[in-house]
């Protein structure tokens, strides 16, 4: 891929800009539970990122449960949603992790287009109870994609929505099936948080707090229009 300068930046929603993935984790082993098994936060990583019908799978896989029948799984997978947004409800504008208000300020400053690409179908009612719609020109959820990631659909969606090309864009990515996705997509990936489960993202950080985009031109950028490096190819 020849990387391009950075002209947009596509956000992942759970886990990167609120740490809803928490509480994914907790509605998930709540329903292990009543199904007669223990889930631990180990095994919940492969969840993160995938969609909530391939998460109940890899769920019951974890505790060898077969056999299911569609009903079955499609109860079994609005029960967790609903215990879920039991979470989501106590939501408030507060809950928008560490430096991601001003990181997205300075992108948005500095002339960069912004956009979430999440799999949640709760996407809308999670950004409305935090309040920060009004920081991105497009959001593409789970209700828009037909293809979980890793599968880059998602990332490719905000990309032409955004009227950008993929290898102009940056991603921001909690999740391992994320990272891959962004990659298939031709972006550049940052991971956020533990760099053995995000073992392939071109840079890794722990906060948004610090971070400027001059940074990420440094270290994975190549100069653009805005003036934000000198450049740098891959
Ligand atoms: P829902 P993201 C993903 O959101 C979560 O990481 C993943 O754990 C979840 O299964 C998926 O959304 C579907 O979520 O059940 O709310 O539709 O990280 O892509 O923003
Ligand atoms: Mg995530």
């Amino acid at each position: 891929m020849r990387a391009k300068p950075f002209e947009a930046a596509i956000f992942d929603l759970d886990g990167v800009i609120v740490d809803t993935a928490k509480f994914h984790y907790k509605a998930w082993k709540r329903l292990a539970g009543e199904l007669g098994f223990a889930f631990s936060e180990r095994e919940n990583e492969q969840l993160k990122g995938v969609s909530r019908m391939e998460s109940l799978d890899l769920l019951l896989r974890a505790g060898r449960i077969t056999d299911v029948t569609p009903e079955r799984r499609e109860a079994w997978a609005s029960r967790k949603n609903e215990w879920y947004k039991e979470f989501l409800a106590t939501l408030t504008p507060a809950d928008v992790l560490p430096g991601v208000r001003n990181f997205l300020g300075l992108l948005r400053s500095c002339g960069i287009k912004t956009g979430i690409a999440s799999a949640s179908k709760n996407a809308p009612l999670i950004m409305n109870k935090v309040n920060i719609g009004p920081l991105f020109d497009v959001v593409v959820d789970g209700n828009s994609i037909v293809r979980a990631k890793p599968d880059p659909e998602v990332f490719l969606q905000a990309a032409r929505l955004l009227g950008v090309a993929p290898g102009a864009c940056f991603v921001f990515e909690d999740a391992a099936a994320g990272v891959e996705g962004a990659i298939r997509a031709g972006m550049r990936v940052v991971g956020i948080g533990a760099e053995q489960l995000l073992a392939r993202s071109h840079l890794n950080i722990t906060s948004f707090e610090q971070l400027e985009p001059v940074f990420l031109m440094s270290h994975i950028g190549v100069a653009n229009h805005t003036g934000l490096g000198d450049g740098l190819n891959e």
